[in-house]
């Protein structure tokens, strides 16, 4: 009888984000073959989050339970298990998480962590592992007393941007161990190890501590972005003998070594599995995205989030610059503005009876560049620029009241958008004759938007269904892991994956519209600053 065919080759994306943890498997097609996920809140009752968080009662703390996180891999794995997932196709998997959070492994933890036995479920093993139960998360901003002093420690806001490629941020991994160590001296003594949540999900799978990648240790505060190592005087600005505790950074795209036998024993995975480094949400989904040199990807959701790839990254007060996680030469930047769809929905309630069409319509109404009148509309105080209220100026430059409702709404479009380049052009961004700019999120399905985005960059714009874009770039970063020192890009290994499609391109002639009044709004936005209305 001939021998049965070895199944074929799978890989799996990991994603643990804020409210849940997903998985995908992929195959050698990059055909999504499997797809589950567990909800904290609903799967997990005992655990008591909201969102998959902890608002303590100052409001300002926000934190997971870390055995949450562990049990919830459990559970994943099981349900795979049952519905008869082969784990033995598995050749390489890596994954993401939340950034910035962190994990703190108490002493004698690692020893735990390699003997954890089939038999037993992974929380139970790994119950008495961890010397802070609740992790700090990405949405704790307690920590202002420990940002002022280490940009103090370093020369200042600027000089921690130049180092580690952005101003000190509350929910950054160094002020939250500065944090930690503050309060709790006793409790970071007894740490022998801190992972981002990232590298501790790898751990998870190791069976042993998974060092810190590139791209998601640069969202720290502590390394220096260029050199990739560690700065010496960050680490010491935030707590003693950091360095000994975080262990060298790795590239993301690194093999950290095989499957632990945990997996081998309880799932049936192959002992040839690989683990590659996991990174950070939005570098895994800069990935899942398959950026590539000039592009940019912009999630038009509630807020609005850009990333760009950039190759001569210029840090500065505002946005974020990381190690690109998927080419070593290169960077990625991050920009979040608050006052996103939340500021186009209001706008459209108020102007155009809530109805997307008539939005549209006053946009085909109105020429490109709107009579030189341009608006500031922030609802809530914007991150960049730290500014509120709504600001109107005629093409005179002297502010106005009022706009007619059309204006109003040409406005507030060409408005967000000139922001939106203004600020990557000042992170060191550059529009390429190759730029594809990359829409997803609610106000991407809005064809007259996307033509002012598209005018406003000179640049095409297509669409991308992104729904598990970090779980998916986790299961392609895993592929392009296993031949990434052929320097193979990630781009050459998932050629096969579906590409974007094209939704808008530059109206010809709008180019010299904007140069113009890309310049205007820059000094004007100079005036919202300093002349609050
Ligand atoms: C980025 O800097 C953030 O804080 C968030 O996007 C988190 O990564 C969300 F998980």
């Amino acid at each position: 009888m001939a021998a049965a065919a070895p199944a074929e080759p799978c890989y799996l994306g990991w994603d643990f984000s804020t409210q849940q943890l997903k998985v995908i498997a992929v195959d050698e097609q990059l055909r999504v073959i499997y797809e589950d996920n567990v909800n904290f809140d609903k799967d997990l009752p005992e655990f008591g989050t909201q969102g998959g968080v902890y608002v303590h009662s100052d409001r300002l703390t926000v934190t997971s339970p870390v055995l949450m996180w562990i049990k919830a891999l459990h559970v994943i794995l099981d349900k795979m298990k049952s519905s008869g997932f082969n784990f033995s196709r598995v050749r390489a998997l890596s994954g993401a998480g939340q950034q910035h959070g962190s994990v703190y492994w108490k002493e004698g933890a690692k020893v735990l962590l390699q003997n954890t036995s089939p038999d037993l479920p992974l929380h139970q093993s790994l119950k008495s592992c961890f010397s802070v139960s609740n992790s700090p998360v990405w949405m704790d901003s307690s920590t202002n007393a420990q940002c002022c002093s280490l940009e103090k420690a370093v020369g200042g806001a600027q000089k921690l941007a130049d180092i580690t490629g952005s101003c000190a941020y509350e929910r950054f991994t160094g002020n939250q161990i500065a944090k930690i160590y503050s309060q709790n001296p006793e409790v970071y003594a007894q740490t022998e190890r801190i992972s981002l949540i990232s590298s501790f999900a790898a751990s998870l799978f190791l069976g042993a501590y998974a060092p810190i990648d590139y791209s998601d240790g640069s969202g720290m505060n502590l390394l220096q972005f260029r050199e990739k190592v560690w700065s010496p005087v960050c680490l010491n600005a935030c707590a003693p003998g950091l360095g000994e505790k975080l262990d060298y950074p790795v590239p993301s795209s690194k093999i950290l070594g095989s499957i632990s036998s945990y997996y081998i024993r309880r799932y049936g995975f192959n002992s040839e599995c690989k683990v590659i480094a996991f990174t950070g949400d939005n570098p895994a989904s800069l990935a899942g995205m398959r950026l590539e040199e000039g592009d940019i990807a912009i999630s038009l959701g509630t807020s609005d989030t850009l990333f760009l790839w950039i190759k001569d990254p210029k840090p500065a007060l505002e946005g974020h610059i990381l190690c690109s996680p998927v080419d070593s030469q290169a960077y990625m930047a991050l920009l979040c503005y608050k006052n996103g769809s939340w500021m186009r929905e209001k706008i459209r309630d108020e102007l155009a009876s809530g109805s997307w069409e008539e939005f549209s319509k006053a946009l085909l109404s109105t020429p490109v560049g709107n009579d030189g009148n341009v608006g500031f509309y922030f609802d809530v105080m914007e991150i960049i620029p730290k500014a509120v209220g709504i600001h109107r100026f005629n093409a005179h430059n002297n502010r106005i009241p009022t706009f007619p409702k059309e204006v109003e709404i040409r406005a507030l479009i060409e408005g967000q958008f000139m922001a939106k380049r203004i600020h990557a052009e000042k992170l060191g961004y550059k529009i390429l004759p190759t730029t594809r700019i990359l829409a997803t999120g609610g106000a991407s399905y809005n064809k007259e938007v996307l033509q002012v985005l598209s005018d406003v960059f000179s640049a095409p714009v297509y669409t991308i269904d992104t729904a598990n874009s970090a779980c998916l770039g986790s299961a392609y970063r895993a592929i392009h892991g296993l031949v990434a020192e052929t320097n193979a890009s990630l781009n050459d290994v998932v050629k096969l994956a579906p590409g974007p499609k094209l939704v808008a391109t530059p109206a010809a002639g709008v180019a010299q519209v904007y140069q113009a009044l890309l310049k205007r709004y820059m000094g004007l936005e100079q005036q919202v600053l300093n002349k609050p209305k």
